[in-house]
């Protein structure tokens, strides 16, 4: 039995590669049954090693070794050693030399989709983090960068398309029925942006032409018959290349630019040179198909990937804990992305719930780490929230703090200085830091430490001078994270962090007030940017003619949770004139949270239902917010997201104490359906005026007038009458696009009636053949309040449509349960922990990347009753004594226990 998380490797202890490769040369050839991998490393001692006489150590995974040649020689027993996953050379090695090794490997029965593995229209690979160890014996790092070509053999007629990075450089026909293809990749590149594919597939092409006049060919794969589906993300990786050309400077620099969509994928995509793997979910979309999130989705990924090609391909990481390097910055990349080309304010709010969702409890959790570990025992666990989301926000305040102009002016010195090599976090903020001028020192503190900082401002008013003073204080305490370091003995800095909070003041008539802080002659504009840098500091504003509200940490100018005492009349004042989107709609939210937060302890006392916590006011203030939606300037989308009350996950996270699931559940569902009784008739109205009459397009505004008409259905739906389910019923079976569909079903789902069986049953019947469709019709249940939910989530693991195998499948049906439902997850029967640990056990077995992302559902187990944490503990417990548990499944639930 196992006892404790595994084996952790940290940052301190990094040192170069004792060797270096110049160039790989691979031949990959596809049998039945196997493959053979020759590789050819043309090798030289690292002149920065530490060691200059350490021995070389490739390592391999799953590979069978059948020979080995040193420049030419063929190496016999006694000249090298294989221990574990470690290939050791024991032969005297001259300072350059050229390394051959012949493997076979088994992709047909790689269940893990790391490396190069099986999926139905043939073979593919992912190589981050250390999947090109499961190809051939490597230095796999990322630090040690080479040129690469690869040549690909396999049956013609099965798999006649052979893809690799960089440019085709020859392709021929072989005996057997067989062809080959040689492709090669002009860039150095570490070895997990190596990827290769023989498949059969369709294409779609079209070409690009850089600013520089070269032209790109762009071409998107998928699966025969699909072509139909590929349009949208053809046409935003073009309008990537242009963005990132326009805003950042940055030309394509391949001739080539694939993309290739592959059912079985552990993640979103992959950004391989020149051969970007995507799951199918962010590439194809048809309006009957996909609803206008997963348009937008696609944009955005699509997007993320071909950024990467700068930030985290021509510069990458050093070593994995500098992940947040590439991927905070990229995902930055495409949130800018996305608010250019879609509403910057709907965006925005959508980013935060993310946060919120996704990385707040991550760093309140026995995970927490910051965005740049100091250690880790499995990466593949840290492609995180956290140095993800967290990451991008770091790169956003950076950017808030310095200013756009100056932002660039460090990008373009980032590249100017570290075009091709492997590099920290560190060089990035020193290019910031010398671009901008501002000493960044401080700053750095939030690539170190973890947890969400909480905010404390306090505002007075002093009617004698006329001035305004808020009280700004930071509280960071230690997490799980510096807990255990502490525990180990390793040193554990804390300090203030440096961040921006952008805000205004807004006077009694919702007019915003010109902002001249104490010492300054005049006043500078009306929203201004605070570098907090102290644990308490006070700013002072003069010249104000009467108490102010202020519209604090605008566009959530930080990742943090503020605590302001906001009452009910100031956040009504807000949400009606904030010239900020985001601010608008979080005093909407904060709002919720106070009534919610008071409806909580109501059923928890016992009175819940007779809706006395619910002040008389509130509704009419949603009324307010639906008819802006129809006033000059009005913006149904942001108005959508405004009506939609915190999650039950956000609620969880916003509980001080015990959380109380139930509690939570009843009492958002009772103010969704006070809402929906007082505001019928502003809810039928507005979703009668709202009908998207013009042919469907995914853009902004159809995307946000669906998004506000089917808030309105999901309210109206809650009354739960002969006239609401009509409603929803003939919107299920009239609408000519998914998003419409789905909603429609999202609402039926909720409720334990035939109309649910009969839709579902109908839906699926429509869409078995299109297994995007498929997890949607999937997901709907596994998220469904219904009490019957467990059950039926049970029984769809049994079902022709549900396969354990397609990470696509788990997520909707298994993750979406344990992690979007927690109503039912968190039964109080523990049937939700049995289930989940049942899941991991069978997915561990196959998939350890896919099984560790469920294993996740219980990070937050401390957080419940006693009751509950017995139930979860006992399923933790069952699932770290398994035999041969996976590091990554080991690493989640070990760190969950030790909590
Ligand atoms: N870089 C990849 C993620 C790889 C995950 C490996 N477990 C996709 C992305 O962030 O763009
Ligand atoms: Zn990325």
């Amino acid at each position: 039995m196992r006892t404790d998380t595994p084996q952790a490797i940290y940052l301190k202890d990094y040192t170069p590669p004792a060797f270096l490769i110049e160039t790989v040369d691979l031949d990959v050839a596809i049998e039945t049954g196997h493959a053979t991998v020759t590789a050819a490393l043309a090798c030289h001692r690292n002149p920065a090693a530490a060691d200059p006489s350490a021995a070389l150590v490739l390592t391999g995974e799953e590979l069978k070794l059948e020979t080995i040649r040193l420049d030419g020689r063929l190496l016999g027993q006694g000249e090298y050693a294989l221990c574990d996953d470690r290939l050791l050379i024991h032969a005297e090695l001259p300072e350059s030399f050229t390394l051959t090794t012949v493997s076979t490997i088994n992709p047909d029965g790689n269940t893990q989709l790391s490396g190069l593995y099986r999926s139905k229209d043939g073979y593919f690979t992912q190589c981050e983090a250390e999947g090109f160890r499961r190809i051939t014996w490597f230095l796999d790092r990322p630090d040690v960068m080479a040129k690469y070509t690869v040549t690909i053999h396999a049956d013609k007629a099965q798999f006649p398309v052979l893809l690799g990075n960089g440019n085709p450089v020859g392709a021929g026909d072989e005996e057997g029925g067989r062809h080959w293809a040689k492709w090669e990749d002009p860039f150095r590149k570490p070895s997990y942006l190596f990827a290769m594919v023989a498949a059969k597939l369709d294409m779609l092409e079209d070409w690009f032409v850089t600013k520089s006049g070269r032209k790109v060919r762009c071409a998107v794969y998928v699966e025969p018959g699909k072509l139909d589906q590929c349009g949208h993300a053809m046409a935003a990786l073009k309008k990537s290349m242009k963005w990132d050309e326009d805003v950042f400077g940055l030309e394509m620099d391949l001739d080539h630019y694939m993309i290739v969509a592959v059912g079985d994928f552990n993640m979103g995509a992959m950004e391989n040179k020149g051969l970007n793997i995507f799951n199918t979910k962010y590439v194809l979309a048809r309006p009957d198909t996909a609803t206008d999130i997963d348009f937008q989705n696609i944009d955005r990924v699509v997007a993320h990937e071909y950024f990467h090609n700068w930030t985290g391909n021509r510069v990458t990481c050093r070593d994995w804990f500098q992940l947040s390097l590439k991927e905070g910055l990229t995902v930055f990349r495409d949130q800018q992305f996305g608010m250019d080309m879609h509403s910057a304010g709907v965006t925005r709010i959508q980013e935060v719930r993310t946060l919120r969702t996704a990385q707040f409890p991550e760093d309140a959790g026995p995970m927490a780490h910051p965005i740049r570990p100091a250690s880790y025992a499995e990466i593949n666990n840290f492609y995180s929230a956290t140095v993800y989301e967290k990451g991008a926000e770091v790169i956003r305040m950076i950017h808030t703090l310095i200013g756009k102009d100056a932002f660039r002016k460090g990008m373009d010195l980032y590249f100017a200085r570290h075009d091709g090599q492997a590099v920290t976090c560190e060089d990035f903020v020193a290019a910031m830091q010398d671009a901008s001028g501002l000493d960044l020192t401080q700053f750095k503190r939030w690539y170190n430490q973890a947890g969400t900082p909480k905010l404390v401002v306090r505002g007075a008013y002093d009617a004698a001078t006329k001035r305004f003073t808020l009280d700004v204080e930071q509280l960071y305490p230690a997490t799980a994270y510096e807990k255990r370091l502490e525990a180990e003995g390793k040193p554990v800095a804390r300090g203030a962090y440096h961040l921006p909070l952008v805000l205004g003041l807004l006077d009694a008539d919702g007019r915003e007030l010109p902002l001249r802080l104490a010492g300054e002659t005049s006043a500078a504009g009306t929203q201004r940017v605070l570098s907090v840098t102290e644990d308490r500091q006070s700013f002072v504003f003069e010249d104000i003619a009467a108490a102010p509200v202020p519209s604090l940490l605008r566009g959530f100018s930080a990742p943090v949770v503020l605590d302001y005492p906001y009452t009910a009349a100031e956040l009504t004042h807000l949400m009606a004139h904030d010239s900020d989107a985001f601010c608008r709609w979080e005093a909407g939210q904060r709002l919720a949270t106070d009534i919610l937060t008071a409806g909580i302890a109501a059923y928890q006392a016992g009175d819940g239902d007779s809706l006395a916590w619910i002040p008389t006011t509130y509704a009419d203030a949603i009324r307010a917010l639906l008819g802006s939606a129809f006033a000059p300037g009005g913006d149904p989308a942001l108005v959508a997201e405004a009506l939609a009350l915190p999650s039950e996950v956000v609620l969880i996270e916003a509980t001080d104490g015990t959380v109380d699931p139930d509690a939570i559940h009843a009492a958002r569902l009772a103010l969704r359906r006070h809402l929906a009784r007082e505001l019928k008739g502003p809810l039928a109205a507005a979703y009668h005026e709202l009908k998207v009459d013009a042919p469907y397009s995914p853009e902004a505004q159809q995307a946000g007038a669906r998004a506000l008409r089917n808030a309105c259905l999901g309210y109206l739906a809650e009354i739960d009458d002969a006239e609401s389910r009509a409603l929803v019923m003939t919107q299920f079976d009239t609408a000519d696009n998914m998003t419409d569909t789905m909603a429609a079903l999202a609402a039926i789902a909720q409720f334990e009636l035939a109309e649910r069986d009969d839709a579902l049953a109908r839906f699926l019947d429509k869409w078995k053949d299109e297994a995007l469709v498929v997890d949607k019709w999937l997901m709907v249940q596994s998220t469904a309040r219904a009490a019957d939910t467990g059950q039926r989530v049970r029984a769809l693991l049994q079902h022709p449509a549900f396969d354990i195998k397609n990470p696509n499948k788990v997520y909707a049906l298994i993750r979406a349960f344990c992690a979007a439902n927690p109503k039912h997850f968190h039964a109080a029967d523990g049937s939700g922990y049995a289930f989940a640990a049942d899941a991991i056990l069978q997915l561990d077995a196959m998939n350890p990347q896919v099984a560790s992302r469920i294993a996740r559902a219980f990070d937050r187990w401390r957080k419940f009753d006693t009751h509950r944490q017995s139930l979860a503990r006992v399923q933790l417990a069952r699932i770290q004594s398994q035999n041969g548990l996976s590091r990554d499944v080991a690493e989640v639930v070990g760190k969950a226990l030790d909590s």
